[in-house]
């Protein structure tokens, strides 16, 4: 009855912690902290692994070294149930922790995959070789190679970019981000991220062509304030010239 109630208890306890789990999950506003957590889980995982099992490789070495001349080739037999164990235990360990990291993993890709409902979106088109960002309303920021124009986006309100490609396959990367993905003609994918205050780069990463290394641009966030009137005054000025072209 004890034994029982313990489980139940234990049971309990897990469900709470995974229930807290996934509000944890639905709050994460920023993927790309997750990402990193998720990433100093796997190095500190595989650090302890890799230590417990390379102590008991040392501490057998040392304990069946051979002591004289003779002692080659008498080393001692493992039984059955050892051989098993030793086989079964270790990779027992290894799978337990491979399925907890990839529940993580699943967990935390399906909230990157999700596109927050106050996101701001751009459209980007990739072609050889730049990438242009489309806010809507006739503004467009053209990223040419080597050009000092940054991109401007609202810091701490995600911004969803809707991508297409007019030749070749590129892969917009943001590495600050944690985010990438490819794009091509003839399809739109995307990918969101959570501005930080501050100058980042975007990329290519997907051989394009002889420019392809050329084919980078910085991403500026500032204060969504800042960055409403900066768009105001964009969508002002796309109007006028739009007006003035159509007197001309
Ligand atoms: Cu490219």
């Amino acid at each position: 009855m004890k034994g029982m109630k313990r489980v139940k208890r234990t049971l309990v306890g897990a469900g709470a912690l995974l229930a807290a789990g996934t509000t944890a999950g639905a709050a994460q506003t920023d993927p790309a902290v997750g990402w990193d957590h998720l990433w100093s889980e796997v190095l500190i995982d595989i650090t302890v692994i890799g230590v417990v099992f390379g102590v008991a490789a040392l501490w057998m070495l040392f304990k069946y070294r051979a002591r004289s001349p003779a002692d080659v080739g008498r080393g001692p037999k493992l039984s059955g149930t050892q051989a098993v164990a030793w086989a079964l235990i270790p990779a027992a360990i290894f799978m337990a922790d491979d399925f907890f990291l990839s529940a993580k993993g699943w967990t935390l890709w399906n909230v990157y995959r999700k596109v927050p409902a106050n996101a701001l979106e751009i459209r980007v088109t990739g072609r050889m070789w730049m990438w242009e960002f489309d806010y809507g309303e006739g503004v467009v920021v053209s990223a040419a190679p080597n050009s000092e124009e940054t991109v401007k986006v609202p810091a701490d309100r995600p911004v969803v970019l809707r991508m297409t490609g007019e030749d070749v396959v590129h892969s917009f990367f943001m590495p600050a981000y944690r985010v990438k993905e490819d794009v091509m003609p003839g399809r739109v994918t995307y990918l969101w991220f959570l501005p930080r205050q501050g100058t980042t780069v975007a990329t290519c990463t997907e051989f394009c062509g002889t420019e392809h290394s050329n084919m980078n641009t910085k991403i500026e966030a500032i204060p969504e304030a800042a960055f409403e009137a900066w768009l105001a005054n964009q969508k002002k000025a796309a109007q006028t010239t739009a007006t003035s072209d159509h007197k001309a």
